[in-house]
């Protein structure tokens, strides 16, 4: 950051919360006041929720805390406080309506605005200053991804457009590439927006393991639920099965027999499942269930940030698979920019140095990994924020999906959520420990 210098982070910073407020304004602004009051899902708050908490977020952070002013609407911490009310109670809440939300999160990004301005951006404190905007930035491109997956549960005609992602290059890749065992990097102390839970980096030993080169694809996991997977509790953990059962699951959200075949639902599109995207909106028991009846394993966490880190040749971790080059249309499908995963195989420039391939975009990867500190960890700015979420009830997620920015995705950046949830961006890619004598 302070490569940047002041003026240069200054404007950086500006950049990076007009962008997002367009991504938000992209969100809430292509449905109408009907559509952004009432909820489409009770997994889901209504998205003019999603919106007025982004700006009472803002305030409370910024305006507030860093600014240190008066509070804009105190009267409103307790509705967009999301440790107060569940989602399933939102509608029910006197929120503040369609019009009433743009002007307060306008009211509030002006003053924040302000506040850039005056901040000096400096010194002791210029990561710690800059911190705040960066984390706010991050805080209002999750709630736009969670905007986007209450667009794929909304029912009716498309509303988003997106170009579609680059094919698949024609070279066959091996199924799985191997990560020789030793020391590697986890976590970082020094990459200036990360999160308190990715922090710090230490060091971990990880035994040699293989990890399939892609994501699971739709035809892989159509032979799983076409060859009865979602019947055989062998698959499936105790907790899996009890959950299959009671949900009564029978394939991925969104798929839907046709004949022969079948048909997904995509932001208000019916279309034929592709054979060879990733598949999407799988639960962490569906994953797991489906790794054991390959004959693997989910990765573990550690794993999965191994193969997506570490190089080999100096030893190093990487920002990211591919170095540490911010992300560009070349390395990854991030931010919306496509509304779908990519084809397996696609984006070489993206590959790791193990040769795993679109570890960063595309779908969330379930890990077999609870949701824990590393040794060293410090809550920041808020226990709300992380550590309040510790513990075996989540499960860690990897790499960001099509719908996650580049602002709140990295190599190191850690995702959880319940082990039921699916309609998020979730996908996955299996692991297994080399048989004894396999490797030669
Ligand atoms: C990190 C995606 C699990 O959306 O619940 C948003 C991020 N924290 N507001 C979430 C978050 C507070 C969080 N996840
Ligand atoms: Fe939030």
């Amino acid at each position: 950051l302070a490569e940047l210098g002041v003026e240069g982070l200054r404007s950086r910073v500006a950049e990076e919360l007009v962008r997002t407020r367009e991504r938000s304004e992209v969100l809430t602004g292509s449905v109408d006041d009907d559509d952004l009051t009432r909820q489409h899902s009770p997994l889901m708050s209504p998205l003019v929720w999603d919106l007025a908490h982004i700006g009472s977020q803002e305030e409370l952070w910024l305006v507030r805390d860093v600014g240190g002013a008066e509070a804009i609407r105190p009267d409103i911490d307790d509705l967009y406080d999301a440790f107060q009310h569940p989602r399933r109670d939102r509608p029910q809440l006197p929120l503040l309506g369609p019009a009433e939300a743009r002007s307060y999160v306008g009211e509030v990004r002006t003053k924040v605005l302000d506040l850039l301005d005056r901040t000096p951006l400096e010194g002791r404190r210029l990561v710690e200053q800059a911190f705040a905007f960066g984390m706010i930035v991050q805080h209002e491109q999750q709630h736009d991804e969670t905007m986007l997956a209450t667009h794929q549960l909304r029912k009716g005609p498309p509303v988003l457009t997106a170009d579609d992602p680059p094919a698949a290059g024609a070279e066959a890749l091996p199924a799985e590439v191997l990560v020789p065992g030793g020391p590697f990097t986890m976590g970082t102390s020094t990459e200036p927006w990360a999160l308190d839970n990715e922090r710090p980096a230490h060091p971990v030993h990880v035994p040699d393991f293989l990890i399939d080169t892609t994501p699971v694809t739709n035809a892989a996991y159509r032979r799983f639920v076409e060859g009865g997977g979602y019947d055989q509790p062998r698959w499936w953990s105790e907790e899996g099965w009890a959950y299959r059962q009671h949900a009564e699951l029978t394939a991925p959200r969104f798929w839907r027999r046709d004949g022969d075949g079948w048909l997904r639902r995509r932001f208000g599109h019916v279309e034929p499942l592709p054979p060879d995207e990733p598949v999407l909106h799988v639960s962490f028991h569906e994953a797991e269930a489906y790794a054991r009846w390959a004959g693997k394993r989910l990765p573990t966490e550690q794993e999965w940030e191994k193969a997506a880190r570490h190089d080999p040749r100096t030893g190093r971790s990487l920002r990211y698979p591919w170095g540490d080059g911010d992300p560009g249309p070349e390395h990854a499908n991030l931010g919306q920019r496509h509304l779908r995963p990519a084809a397996a195989g696609a984006y070489p420039l993206g590959a790791a140095p193990c040769g795993a391939r679109q570890l960063i975009g595309d779908v969330w990867e379930w890990t077999s990994s609870d949701f824990l500190p590393y040794p060293g960890f410090g809550a920041f700015p808020y226990r709300e924020y992380s550590e309040v979420f510790f513990g075996p009830g989540h499960k860690v997620l990897r790499g960001g999906s099509f719908g996650t920015d580049a602002a709140a995705c990295r190599g190191t950046f850690r995702n959880w959520d319940l082990p039921i949830r699916r309609q998020i961006f979730s996908g996955f890619r299996c692991a297994r420990t080399p048989r004894p004598g396999e490797l030669g």
